[in-house]
C-alpha cells in the first residue's frame, strides 16, 4: 500500500541528501508511471535483430518496455548516478599495439557490487522513513535505464544512446530505484548533441546505422563481452587492441570536459589493468586469470573468452615476434582459442610460413578448419 507523506518535495531533498552522504555523485527524481517513446524504439531494435544474440533483451521485452510493465505498482524512479571518469585520456592505449586496452568501466571493481550495496543502504532508509515498496536495479534488471535518467534530468541521451550529463560527461553509471511513493519530478537537464557527430564519426565499427540508434551487434562492446563466439571476421582487424569493451564513442564527446575523475577508489583503474601486455595475459590460465581479474567485471567473460579477445589483439599487433605467443595456443583446450590463435597466426606471419603450418596443423584439429581455410 502506498505510504502517503506530508511534503513530498521535502522527503525527495531528504532522500536527495541521504544519497549524497552514501556516496551517489546525482540523484534525480521521474515519474515512473507516465508512458514513453522509448517503448515502440525498443521493440523497433529487437524486432531488427539489433540485440544479436542478446536473448535476454528478446526474452523480457515485454517487461523492459516500461517501469510499470515490470512492476504495476511503480510511481515515482529515483535515478542515481556515480561518477566513474577516468583520469587519463582512454583513448592514448589504442596506440600502443602490445598492449591490451580494457575500457574505463572495467579497470577497478565491478560497479555492479558497488552500486547495488549502496542503492539497498539507501532504499532501506527510505522505507524506513517514508514506507512504502520499492525495488533496485543496476544494470540487468528489465528496466530501460537510459531514457529514465533522461526524463529525471540527469541528462539526455547523445547520438551515442548513452546518457550524456552536463556535469559528468559521458561517464556516469545508473542505478534506479522505483517506489510507490510520489515524489515531484525534477526538471529536464538541458544541453543536447546540437550539430556535434564526433562519437558517430570515431566509431571503429561503424555500429551507429543513425544518430541515436544503436546496432549492437557492430559494437565492440557487443562483440567482446556478450558474444560468446568466435567475432565475425570482418570485425576483428578494427578490434585494434581493444580487448575488454570500447570507450571510443564516450571518450571524444565534448562534454567530458565538464568531468572530474571519478572520487571512488574502488573504480579508479588498477595499475595491473591501465595497460596490460598482451604477452603477459595470453599466458593467462583459468586459475592466473580469476586471480587478475578478482572482483573485476572482466572476470564475467571467463579465461577461453577474454583469451580469444588477446589473441585478436596480438594479430592486429603486427609485432611478428608475438607470433610464438600465439603458436602455444594453437594446443590449448578450447577451441573459441585455438581459432584466434589460427587467426592471429594468419596476420603476423609470412605467407609461405603460414602455409606451412597450415600443412603440418589443420586437419589434425578438426574444430579450426574454417579457421584456417580463412
Ligand atoms: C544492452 C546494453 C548494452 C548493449 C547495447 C547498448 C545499447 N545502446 O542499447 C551493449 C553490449 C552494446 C552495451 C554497450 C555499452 N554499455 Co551498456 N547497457 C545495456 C543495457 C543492459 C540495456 C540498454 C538497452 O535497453 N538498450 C536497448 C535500446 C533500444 O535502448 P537505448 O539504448 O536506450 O536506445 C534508445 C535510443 O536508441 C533512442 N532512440 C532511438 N531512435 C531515436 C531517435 C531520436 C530522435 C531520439 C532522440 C532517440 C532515439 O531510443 C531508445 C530508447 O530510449 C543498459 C542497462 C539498462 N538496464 O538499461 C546498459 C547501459 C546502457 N550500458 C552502459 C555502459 C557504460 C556501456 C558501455 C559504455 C560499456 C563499454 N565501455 O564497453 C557500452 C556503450 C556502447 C554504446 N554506445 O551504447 C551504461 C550506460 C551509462 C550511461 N551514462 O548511459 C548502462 C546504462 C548500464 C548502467 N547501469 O550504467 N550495453
Ligand atoms: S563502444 Fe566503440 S564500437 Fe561501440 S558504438 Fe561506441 S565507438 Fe562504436
Ligand atoms: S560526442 Fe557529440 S553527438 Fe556524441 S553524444 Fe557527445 S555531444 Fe552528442
Amino acid at each position: 500500500m502506498t505510504t502517503s507523506t506530508s511534503d513530498p518535495g521535502r522527503n525527495a531533498e531528504l532522500i536527495r541528501k541521504r544519497a549524497a552522504e552514501l556516496g551517489f555523485d546525482a540523484c534525480r527524481f521521474a515519474s515512473a508511471a507516465e508512458p514513453w517513446p522509448a517503448s515502440a524504439r525498443l521493440a523497433q531494435f529487437v524486432e531488427q535483430g539489433r540485440h544479436g544474440e542478446m536473448a535476454w533483451m528478446a526474452e523480457t521485452e515485454d517487461r523492459r518496455t516500461h517501469p510499470t510493465a515490470m512492476w504495476s505498482g511503480a510511481r515515482s524512479a529515483i535515478m542515481l548516478g556515480v561518477n566513474y571518469g577516468p583520469d587519463h585520456d582512454p583513448l592514448e592505449i589504442l596506440a600502443q599495439r602490445d598492449r591490451g586496452a580494457i575500457s574505463v568501466y572495467a579497470q577497478g571493481d565491478d560497479y555492479h557490487e558497488l552500486i547495488k550495496g549502496r542503492l539497498k543502504q539507501l532504499a532501506g532508509w527510505i522505507v524506513s522513513r517514508f514506507g512504502g515498496e520499492l525495488k533496485v536495479f543496476v544494470d540487468t534488471a528489465p528496466l530501460m535505464e537510459k531514457p529514465l535518467a533522461e526524463r529525471s534530468g540527469l541528462g539526455w541521451q547523445g547520438k551515442h544512446t548513452n546518457l550524456v550529463s552536463r556535469e559528468f560527461g559521458s561517464w556516469l553509471f545508473l542505478g534506479s530505484i522505483l517506489t510507490e511513493l510520489d515524489l515531484p519530478a525534477d526538471p529536464p537537464s538541458g544541453g543536447s548533441c546540437g550539430q556535434c557527430r564526433a562519437c558517430l564519426d570515431i566509431c571503429p565499427t561503424g555500429a551507429f546505422p543513425a544518430p541515436y540508434q544503436l546496432d549492437a551487434r557492430r559494437c565492440i562492446s557487443y562483440l567482446t563481452i556478450e558474444l560468446k563466439d568466435p567475432i565475425p571476421r570482418e570485425f576483428r582487424p578494427l578490434l585494434g587492441n581493444r580487448i575488454y569493451g570500447c570507450d571510443d564513442c564516450l571518450a571524444v564527446c565534448p562534454w567530458n570536459k565538464f568531468a572530474a575523475a571519478s572520487r571512488e577508489q574502488r573504480l579508479h583503474a588498477r595499475d595491473t589493468l591501465r595497460s596490460p601486455a598482451l604477452r603477459d595475459l595470453a599466458a593467462l590460465d583459468d586459475p592466473a586469470f580469476r586471480a587478475l581479474f578478482s572482483k573485476s567485471p572482466v572476470k564475467r567473460i571467463g579465461r577461453d573468452r577474454f583469451l580469444r579477445n588477446v589473441l585478436y589483439a596480438i594479430g592486429n599487433s603486427a609485432d611478428a615476434d608475438l607470433a610464438p605467443v600465439a603458436e602455444i595456443h594453437l594446443q590449448d583446450p578450447s577451441p573459441l582459442v585455438r581459432g584466434a590463435a589460427v587467426w592471429a597466426l594468419s596476420r603476423l606471419l609470412a605467407p609461405a610460413a603460414f602455409t606451412q603450418l597450415r600443412a603440418q596443423t589443420s586437419e589434425a584439429d578438426p574444430d579450426v578448419v574454417a579457421e584456417w581455410s580463412g
